[in-house]
């Protein structure tokens, strides 16, 4: 190997793995926004395809002049209707405020699509945000 082949060979050698590191800084995590009457509310997994067990969930809550809410009590609830042999299936979870947004471990028993309601009650009024988590 000449010293010309080697340096081309070292610098290949060098983007791949630079190129290996960084993917997971790249892959996208499950994610979605959404607008209600009174909130920009952002919420996330921290993978994108989500399996059986725990996952933690993270909400940010932003008024609609996009100022952080911190004051908001959120609970997360879950749910699977009954099917053949299985019985309906409900959780509940409340999330915790930490670093201005609210975070809470889902724990996903069964794969299929579960039934998600993120439900903050703030200042005496109550805002959902339903939406479909598929476990695989
Ligand atoms: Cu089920």
């Amino acid at each position: 190997m000449n010293i010309k082949t080697s340096w081309k060979v070292k610098t290949a050698i060098l983007i791949f793995g630079l190129v290996t590191i960084s993917t997971p800084i790249f892959a996208k995590n499950w994610q979605m926004d959404k607008t209600t009457k009174d909130y920009n509310i952002q919420i996330s997994f921290e993978k994108d395809k989500l399996n059986m067990g725990n996952q933690a969930i993270t909400i940010g809550l932003q008024d609609l002049n996009k100022k952080l809410v911190t004051d908001a009590q959120i609970t997360v609830e879950y749910t699977m209707p009954a099917m053949m042999g299985m019985p309906a299936m409900y959780y509940k979870t409340e999330a915790k405020l930490e670093k201005g947004q609210y975070k809470a471990i889902l724990d996903f028993s069964m794969e299929g699509s579960w039934n998600t309601v993120v439900k903050i009650k703030r200042l005496g009024k109550l805002s959902k945000v339903n939406f479909n988590v598929d476990v695989h």
